[in-house]
């Protein structure tokens, strides 16, 4: 046993908790990855995803070399390859389709697998050098930035939320997706006595630990929001001052929610009129409350709605007046990390169109677009999982005349759709800077060992691909530290913070006085309703164990978290359909079927079932790709409306023996 070495990191992954993290090494091999005892958010603990993540670099089933596809479009079979023939192949096919066809029929789509700005931005640079299809858009957080566009501030230092007095956590689950985040909830019950209420259609694991839950129908959040502001007003409790100085349109504001009595929430909502009228005073008189929201609701036609609804409701209750009051959906420690890219190297004649991410199924499959993107770069996401109305990206991606190439860690979905694989180091082997989207510190990540197999750096893979393609600004020649250097924001060094591992960036509570913002836009909108009567609403939250689809493939992930896909169903629900306790079912509508095992939970709301986790398809069954079923439909500022997905569940009268359900539910 050689020295353990300690190496300064952070995890990669995309979660609000940018973890700061300790990879021994020994002997040249990563034994353990711990959370930083210093980092004040870390606090010395990862999570139940990330714990073993050298595990991931070490999995059996890691892309160690490229590949090149050797049989017929997603028939998953290729043959190994060494770079220089990848390299080739990919520079020539991509540059007679640009000659051919003009840059534009290229395409590059990424997202945030790895949040680093070397491995989620270099590869850009090419693309912006060529003049190809601009990115546009996102899957994720769509619907806040569209609100956070118009000068909604998205929040404050979350540490803040510890001098909080009511913390509504309103369809997030702490616990599950940044548990980090609950240290802060927890110090604010302890130093305030604060009450935490949970407002989410499931009884999540965060639900469970709070002091009370509002079990309201999904998509109703805005009518809800609509009733509170409207007691506020009509009681007294608002704060007038701090509202008419915030908002433009505060008379409209007050107007549209004025219909929305606590009976008229009620019913639309599910649940009682004193709730709505107890939830309003408690908001208005705590000092201060904050409303700390995720993804979910959000991730519906009425996104914006809802950003735009608890934007208001914050406002009017003057909480942002005071330190951990306010809004909080996200917070950022101003990483220039947009710089990367370098648009600058866009040839200006070439003023190239925007695709929009969230439509990759058009994109490809859209017999109008002209050029067609006839080359397609991936890396960073599996879209052939995580995109909205799956199976139009999968026919996209099964074009004979389309040029895939794939940066990955394991042959995913969208890689075994690919003419070419790359393999990718993880963040153990290459080095990086991370910013974050839950909090105030700039991360960074030395490589622990060096890469595995012939694993490469998205740095290395420009630099290799530029040199091919006969580009020659020196942009695509930095190495992965002047990359990730060209991100830091003044008064950061990159020596200083590789010494220091993070640096936290002071972010002072946004100020809304005269922000003269404009939150009326017509009412609150209604819940989603079905197409046809009985259908039940399908949620796909966060899995416990898993990051969207990443960890979908790892044993000891899939293993914790439960034996497959499982979807809970309450227990009037399943009774109406005659279904069993860990059944096999078949869930589906016009878009599609998969397969998952039943659950009977009162954990779920009637009329609504709830599948968590993004699985994998295999080859040997059906998919069970939640976004098999989800619509082809956005926000209006182009969120996927993932949440806006119904379907009927029917029972295949399979028994599954050793079900066991998700943790999730
Ligand atoms: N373990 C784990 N952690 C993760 C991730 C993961 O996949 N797994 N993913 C990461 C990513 S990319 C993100 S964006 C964050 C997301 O973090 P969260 O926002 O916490 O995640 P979600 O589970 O998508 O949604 C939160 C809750 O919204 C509820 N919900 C759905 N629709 C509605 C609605 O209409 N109204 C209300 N009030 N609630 C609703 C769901 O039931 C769910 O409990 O988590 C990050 N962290
Ligand atoms: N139905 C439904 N759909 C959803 C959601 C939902 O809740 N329901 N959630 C949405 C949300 S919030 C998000 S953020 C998106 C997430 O969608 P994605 O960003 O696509 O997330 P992942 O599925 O985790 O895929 C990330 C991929 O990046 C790879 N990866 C990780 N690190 C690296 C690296 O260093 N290099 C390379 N090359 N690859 C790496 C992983 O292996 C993985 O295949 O999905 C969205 N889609
Ligand atoms: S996934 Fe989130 S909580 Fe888990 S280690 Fe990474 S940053 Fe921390
Ligand atoms: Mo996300």
């Amino acid at each position: 046993m050689g020295d353990v070495r300690q190496v300064k990191g952070c995890c990669p992954l995309d979660c609000q908790d940018t973890c700061a993290w300790v990879a021994e090494v020994d002997d040249g091999r990563v034994t353990a990855v711990r959370g930083a005892k210093a980092h004040p958010f870390t606090r010395g603990v990862l999570c139940a995803k990330v714990n073993d993540y050298q595990a991931r670099t070490y999995a059996p089933d890691r892309l160690l070399h490229p590949l090149r596809r050797s049989g017929p479009k997603g028939s998953g079979l290729f043959e190994r390859v060494s770079w220089d023939e990848a390299l080739d192949l990919i520079a020539g096919r991509f540059g007679q389709i640009a000659t051919r066809r003009g840059p534009e029929a290229l395409l590059p789509h990424r997202y945030l697998g790895s949040m680093g700005v070397v491995q989620r931005r270099a590869p850009m640079r090419l693309f912006h050098a060529l003049g190809a299809s601009r990115l546009t858009g996102g899957i994720c957080s769509v619907s806040a930035q569209a609100v956070a566009s118009e000068g909604l501030p998205l929040g404050f230092d979350p540490e803040d939320v510890a001098e909080s007095r009511l913390i509504l956590l309103w369809g997030v689950n702490l616990l599950s997706t940044c548990h980090h985040h609950w240290h802060f909830v927890q110090e604010a019950r302890r130093r305030h006595g604060a009450r935490v209420i949970c407002l989410d259609p499931l009884h999540t694991r965060t639900a469970r630990q709070c002091d009370e839950h509002v079990q309201l129908r999904p998509g109703s959040d805005a009518v809800l929001a609509a009733g509170m502001a409207r007691v506020m007003l009509d009681e007294g409790l608002a704060d007038l001052e701090f509202a008419r100085g915030a908002c433009a349109d505060f008379d409209e504001l007050a107007a549209e929610v004025a219909p929305w009595t606590p009976e008229r929430v009620a019913g639309t909502c599910g649940v009682t009129p004193e709730t709505v009228l107890r939830l309003a005073r408690e908001f208005a008189i705590a000092r201060p409350a904050v409303i700390r929201a995720g993804v979910g609701p959000q991730q519906t036609a009425g996104g914006e709605a809802f950003v735009r609804a608890i934007g208001a409701l914050a406002i009017l209750g003057g909480h942002w007046r005071h330190r951990g009051g306010g809004v909080l959906i996200m917070a950022n420690p101003g990483l220039e990390d947009l710089r990367v890219d370098r648009a600058d190297l866009i040839p200006a004649a070439a003023a190239p169109r925007g695709l929009d991410m969230a439509r990759l199924g058009e994109t490809l499959t859209d017999p109008a677009l002209d050029p067609p993107v006839e080359g397609l770069m991936v890396w960073g996401t599996n879209p052939a999982v995580v995109q909205p109305d799956a199976a139009r990206v999968h026919r996209g991606l099964m074009r004979e005349d389309l040029f895939t190439v794939v940066l990955e860690h394991f042959l995913t979905d969208t890689a075994r759709l690919a003419d070419v694989v790359l393999p990718s180091t993880t963040q153990l082997e290459h080095f990086d800077v991370l910013g974050a989207w839950g909090h105030q510190y700039i991360t960074v990540n030395l490589p622990a060992i060096a890469p595995l197999g012939e694993a490469k750096s998205h740095g290395e893979i420009m630099r290799l691909l530029a040199q091919r393609m006969g580009l020659d600004h020196p942009a695509m020649y930095e190495t992965d530290e002047e990359i990730a250097a060209s991100a830091l924001p003044p008064g950061v060094s990159l020596d200083a913070l590789k010494q220091a591992g993070w640096v936290k960036m002071a972010k002072p509570a946004p100020r809304l006085e005269g922000a003269g913002l404009r939150l009326a836009r017509g009412g609150p909108p209604p819940p989603p309703a079905p197409p046809t009567r009985g259908m039940l609403q399908l949620l796909t939250p966060k899995a416990h164990f898993f990051l969207n689809s990443s960890f979908a493939n790892m044993p000891r992930q899939q293993r914790s978290e439960g034996s497959g896909p499982t979807i809970g169903m309450a227990p009037a629900d399943a009774t109406a359909r005659g279904l069993r306790d860990g059944e096999a079912v078949h869930v589906r509508n016009a878009q599609g079927v998969i397969p998952a095992t039943l659950r009977i939970t009162d954990a779920v709301l009637p009329g609504v079932v709830a599948l968590p986790g993004k699985w994998w398809s295999t080859r040997e069954e059906e998919g069970a790709v939640e976004n098999l079923l989800s619509p082809p439909a956005w926000s209006p500022g182009g969120q996927p409306a993932f949440n806006d997905t119904f379907v009927e569940v029917i029972g295949t009268s399979a028994p599954q023996a050793d079900a066991r359900p998700a943790r999730g539910l």
